[in-house]
């Protein structure tokens, strides 16, 4: 049986405005669908995409997780020693960043990064209103992420803008690509530099992957591309993270009032937050042989765009999967991705949201919306650009 055709392209300005909108017409048409839009096959039902994710032999990252196929085309930058590789190669890299992103090490953070997340939210909640991406969102991440890193100060500014880039470059290289790459140079020039070892400060986990280099894990260039993981997925996902996180409990203040009630169900409420709304969308995969998906085949050397979000709200695997709901057992989502590719960052997004979400709970007794969020369009992220917030202290 061939995939069913969908004409929708799901990198256009109206599906990525609202992915959510088109979500239930992927799904429906099928396990597996075919993107005359993209020349690429698609997966959106959970069941598939998760399988898909979890079987990384048939479903390959080195040939690039984007759209371009790295035996074709030129990479938009040298591949990630993470992302867009396969094992062994990345079992090897991934074992050494995975000592780095140790839970000792995000256990020993947690005192500073809840002081920070306190003070910020005590302050916005004495205002009577704030922008919850640019004043929060945007800047919490800020405050702890690049230090954490070991970062130089200068230039830090150019981590979001370089972040959009790179998510952007997952998709084609549309209007919303060639708008975002125009004037990045200096954005990409800072990270190049930001990555070098005599630019970073010891003690951070950018020096830890160098430290790893010492000692044989990696060589001195392997290292540096490590480094540049950790500034590109760090940044724009949490930043985004936290902001659907803030648009869910303000949307929601059933839920909001439970999370006051319980500031425990903190780190549920973050959990959820990436369930109902994922900030990494999609992901591409290739295909290293003929495969049959439900009877539907996909020919080997094939893309295929795995839609995260959609899995994430797919009626077959979740009850009322559009509501959002902090008490909701969310185990298996896929928000984080699956198998051996799942978000090495995970336990400092978590970290980062749960704070967050626990410093509201504690230090706000209402927040609401004040109209709609104003969206920022990126190829891969569900992004925001502001979203205006009418607040009470606790
Ligand atoms: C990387 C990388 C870049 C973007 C996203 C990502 C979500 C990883 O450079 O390894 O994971």
């Amino acid at each position: 049986m061939p995939a069913v055709p969908v004409d929708v392209d799901p990198f256009g300005d109206e599906f990525l405005r609202d992915p959510y909108a088109f979500h239930g017409a992927l799904r429906d048409a099928g396990a597996v669908i075919w993107l005359p839009a993209i020349n690429a096959f698609g997966m959106a039902r959970f069941e598939h995409v998760s399988a898909a994710l979890k079987d990384h032999e048939t479903f390959c990252s080195s040939r690039g997780v984007g759209l371009a196929d790295f035996a074709k085309e030129e990479p938009f930058r040298a591949p990630s020693l993470l992302l867009e590789a396969d094992p062994p190669l990345h079992d090897r890299t991934r074992q050494l960043m995975n000592r780095i992103v140790s839970p000792k090490a995000l256990k020993d953070l947690r005192p500073q990064w809840q002081e920070k997340a306190d003070r910020l939210v005590r302050t916005l909640a004495t205002g009577i209103e704030f922008d919850a991406v640019t004043e929060l969102a945007e800047v919490y991440p800020m405050m702890v992420f690049p230090d954490t890193i070991g970062l130089m100060d200068e230039g830090r500014e150019n981590l979001l803008d370089y972040a959009a880039i790179v998510f952007n470059a997952f998709g084609p290289r549309n209007q919303i690509f060639e708008d975002g790459i125009r004037g990045s140079e200096a954005a990409i020039a800072w990270v190049d530099a930001a990555c070098k070892r005599e630019n970073l400060k010891p003690g951070g986990w950018g020096m830890a992957v160098f430290e790893a280099a010492d000692r044989a894990e990696c060589s001195n260039e392997e290292a540096e591309r490590l480094v540049r993981s950790f500034l590109t997925a760090g940044v724009d996902t949490t930043v985004n993270g936290i902001g659907h996180l803030v648009l869910a409990l303000s949307q929601n203040p059933d839920q909001f009032a439970r999370l006051r009630a319980d500031p425990a169900l903190a780190k549920k409420a973050f959990e959820e937050s990436l369930r109902w709304d994922s900030t990494v969308q999609t992901f591409f995969r290739v295909t290293t042989r003929d495969v049959e998906i439900d009877g539907t085949a996909i020919p080997q050397g094939a893309k295929v765009l795995l839609f995260l979000a959609a899995a994430n709200r797919d009626p077959g695997h979740w009850i009322e999967p559009e509501r959002f709901d902090i008490e909701r057992n969310v185990s298996g989502h896929v928000g984080f991705g699956f198998g051996i590719h799942q978000c090495l960052g995970q336990m400092v997004a978590r970290l980062e949201g749960e704070l967050v979400a626990k410093a509201l709970a504690q230090n706000v007794a209402s927040i609401r919306p004040l109209g709609e969020p104003v969206r920022r369009l990126n190829n891969t992220l569900h992004a925001l650009a502001s979203y205006r917030v009418a607040v009470q202290p606790a």
